[in-house]
């Protein structure tokens, strides 16, 4: 399925707003720019005109709002800004479960660009890439830093771009320049010159920039994206950088080295965790940041080493949305309790108690929201104030998850799951309403993507296990098991892995004494 562009979403077609909205009734979480802190309004009343918000009030019913405002009831509901995710990679939609016991080493050999791209044509990449947005507008995500890794091929590069369009999501989309023997360096530059040059029909979707191989890539490749970024000054450049232990070394020095730190696009570093003081420093004396991907992270092993310390320059992201959770309260939540959970145990090392809690909700709130808008350089988006961007997320705030709560930002980071969210607005557009995702043509998305993930599946899994070879050895590490016996903790459930031995063990026949 891969719709022409047309001036208009084709999947909204019937989508007729009058000009301004009213939320009337809500507890809104706020922003307070003199206070630089959340400022939460109870019984209150937001007003949408166009794709702006135009007015706060602290009572549900103001009197002074436009003639043809259509009222929209959130009494007992919890508004906040729409989530920013500063990290994701769109296209992999259709590899859902497969990779729920990957390692790096894994991902990197079975489910990663350069091992990935084979199995997709460009209305794959189309379907899973807009069903991917789509499942992030319904979890109340509303920006998102697509880390674009299709560059297999102009035709497969630009069905996500064009995917990103149609979903009516709000996404900076940033081809990643990785040149291939059938899609040589040269080429992938003239594409996105010609992307860069091109009219969007809608400013949601902007073009960004994504390059990881500032060590590794060729040089005079590397001089040549510095120099496209200098010149053409996108928006956003992305780069993924784990630091530490890690191999291939994308610091912020680096970067900086090239002259693309310290200019008007802002840069956004995925990971981060070994990062260096001397890097910290130098992302808070540039204004740039790190996209902390918290589940990703601990799935993968990246480790959190040091990326706690730099978090008034942090904001936080999904990535790889096809072995986990879509949503970033959830990801919120997880930084929250691991942050916290690794520093009690540096207190509780030292043989003592903690004495109070280092961070609090406010903060893991901030990160998913107002902290990703400033990682993109966009400080009218993840917060709610007058003339702010209409990106709006409505909770229930009577479900049965939320009923009792008292304060509205720990209902939302603590207690909150993506069935609360009722409504979803996007540039003052209902992309969700009473639940369900407007986009006329989901039906019609959901019967053509489906196929397509059966068929990549397929694909995907008659192929031989890779193996890794002795250059990138990675150690080995402990196994856990939940089972008594000798069995392991994998079973036999998903993978005919041809040992049938081990499989008829980790089915039970080895767990009588059970
Ligand atoms: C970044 O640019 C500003 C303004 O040009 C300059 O004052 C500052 O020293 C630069 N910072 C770094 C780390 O180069
Ligand atoms: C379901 C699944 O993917 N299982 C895999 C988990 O990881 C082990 C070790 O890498 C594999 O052998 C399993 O096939
Ligand atoms: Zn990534």
């Amino acid at each position: 399925m891969r719709a022409t562009l047309l001036a208009s979403l084709a999947g909204y077609a019937g989508a007729a707003l009058s000009a301004s909205v009213l939320l009337s009734g809500g507890t809104i979480i706020a922003f307070d720019e003199d206070s630089k802190f959340l400022n939460v309004i109870r019984d209150g009343a937001l007003l949408v005109t166009d794709d702006r918000i135009a007015g706060l009030f602290d009572e549900a019913n103001p009197k002074d709002i436009p003639a043809d405002t259509e009222i929209v009831d959130c009494t007992h509901k919890i508004i906040t800004p729409g989530f920013i995710d500063t990290h994701r990679h769109g296209w992999q939609t259709a590899f859902k479960t497969l990779g729920s016991n990957t390692t790096l080493a894994d991902y990197f050999l079975t489910w990663s660009s350069p091992a990935a791209g084979h199995l997709f044509a460009a209305e794959d990449v189309y379907d899973g890439q807009l069903a991917g947005l789509l499942e992030a507008i319904n979890a109340g995500v509303t920006t998102t830093l697509d880390h674009a890794h299709t560059m297999w091929s102009t035709d497969r590069a630009e069905a996500g771009l064009e995917a990103s369009i149609e979903s009516g999501a709000r996404v900076v989309w940033a081809p990643a320049i990785d040149p291939t023997p059938n899609y040589p360096f040269a080429d992938q530059i003239k594409d996105w010159k010609r992307w860069n040059k091109r009219a969007f029909p809608n400013d949601l979707v902007t073009l960004g920039i994504a390059y990881d191989a500032w060590d590794i890539g060729a040089p005079e490749n590397t001089l040549a994206v510095a120099k496209l970024i200098k010149d053409a000054k996108p928006a956003v450049l992305t780069i993924h950088w784990l630091g530490g232990v890690w191999p291939i070394d994308s610091s912020p020095a680096l970067v900086h080295s090239y002259g693309v730190l310290n200019t008007s696009t802002a840069v956004v570093f995925s990971h981060g965790a070994g990062i260096t003081a001397a890097s910290a420093d130098l992302l808070r004396s540039t204004n740039q940041f790190l996209s902390i991907t918290p589940e990703s992270e601990m799935h993968y092993g990246h480790g959190h080493t040091f990326s706690h310390h730099i978090l008034e320059q942090a904001a936080l992201g999904v990535d790889t949305h096809l072995t986990f959770s879509t949503d970033m309260i959830t990801q919120a939540r997880l930084w929250l309790q691991r942050t916290r959970s690794r520093l009690f145990d540096e207190v509780l090392n030292h043989w003592d108690i903690p004495a109070k809690n280092p961070m609090s909700v406010n903060q893991a709130f901030l990160l998913a929201t107002r902290q990703g808008g400033l990682a993109l350089r966009r400080p009218d988006l993840g917060i709610i104030r007058v003339g702010a961007k209409a990106d709006l997320v409505v909770f229930n705030g009577r479900s049965p998850s939320l009923l009792g709560w008292a304060d509205p930002v720990a209902a939302v980071i603590l207690h909150a799951n993506v069935g609360d969210i009722d409504h979803v607005l996007v540039d003052g557009q209902f992309r969700k309403r009473d639940g369900k995702l407007t986009y006329e043509k989901y039906p019609e998305l959901v019967d053509s993507f489906l196929k397509s993930a059966e068929r990549i599946r397929r694909k995907a899994l008659e192929r031989p296990e890779p193996v890794a070879d002795g250059d990138v050895l990675w150690g080995g590490g402990t196994e856990v098991d939940v089972i008594r016996g000798e069995g392991t903790g994998y079973g036999p459930l998903f993978r005919d892995t041809g040992d049938k031995t081990s499989a008829k063990a980790a089915a039970g026949e080895k767990h009588d004494e059970l």
